[in-house]
């Protein structure tokens, strides 16, 4: 019997600790196919953040190091900068990324780092029980905003990649979603070529993934899907925001 469906080497044989329905463990997945693939698991290093996935360097089977409060682009930035023959990838939630470290993404972006960014947005601070994000829309509830977000009060959902795309020095930026198999195969499709970016070294790129989360968004886990395609795509469109590399030099 011909084998179609296996664990990747670079995923260890763990259990997450993640909760039932919830998108980090379809993205280590899919991080974990692709340094499969691209035959780099000897040279890749994941950053974990705070948030969720602070627990990232128990699941793959490759050196993670941590950075705490928005900071793994900074570490990230280090340690390319120090070993530029290693593979490294920042791994953030939005709170992680769009809150606490939106000043570490800009500049990281702007110096144009030869990193890769994996951006989980599943609209809210999981971790602390589901608090307010900048990525939030109006009209979904939170544990800190029970009638959604208040956008005269704190702003508009804030689009991360098309912020980065006006840094003349980012190369890749994309939006994929995880509430579908069509949607997850695109969103493999973008972080691979994420990845293969910084194997080439074209420099920064960045995939933000739409992400559910059923236990902080108070819903079952198909219902979160729903909610992704009919609430959070028409706010956050997905595509290429910015793809730097197949532009022509002149
Ligand atoms: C305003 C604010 N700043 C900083 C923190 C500290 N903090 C705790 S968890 C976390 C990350 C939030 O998680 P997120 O990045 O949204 O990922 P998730 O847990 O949803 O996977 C941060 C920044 C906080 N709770 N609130």
């Amino acid at each position: 019997m011909q084998a179609v469906y296996q664990r990747p080497e670079s995923l260890k044989d763990v259990e997450t600790h993640y909760c039932a329905g919830c998108g980090h463990g379809i993205v280590h997945r899919l991080i974990a196919e692709i340094v499969d693939e691209l035959g780099i698991r000897e040279r890749t290093v994941g950053i974990a953040p705070v948030g969720c996935a602070v627990l990232g360097y128990d699941y793959f089977n490759f050196d993670v190091s941590e950075a705490a409060h928005g900071r793994t682009p900074a570490v990230a930035t280090g340690m390319k900068r120090a070993r530029p023959d290693l593979i490294v990838f920042s791994y953030q939630g939005d709170g992680d990324l769009a809150a606490i470290g939106t000043a570490e993404i800009i500049h990281a972006g702007n110096r144009g780092e030869n990193i890769t960014v994996v951006f989980v947005n599943n609209g809210v601070y999981g971790m602390t029980g589901g608090q307010m994000a900048p990525t939030t829309l109006e009209g979904q509830v939170t544990k800190t905003t029970p009638r959604g977000r208040m956008a005269d009060d704190v702003g508009a959902p804030l689009k991360v990649p098309e912020m980065l795309a006006v840094c003349d020095r980012t190369a890749f930026l994309a939006r994929c979603a995880l509430n579908s198999p069509k949607n997850i195969r695109a969103a493999k499709r973008a972080l691979k070529k994420a990845f293969q970016y910084q194997v080439e070294g074209k420099g920064f790129s960045l995939v933000e993934l739409l992400s559910p989360c059923p236990t902080y968004w108070g819903v079952e886990p198909l219902d979160a899907l729903k909610w992704i395609e009919e609430k959070v795509i028409p706010r956050y469109p997905l595509g290429v925001i910015k793809d730097a590399g197949t532009q022509e030099t002149p």
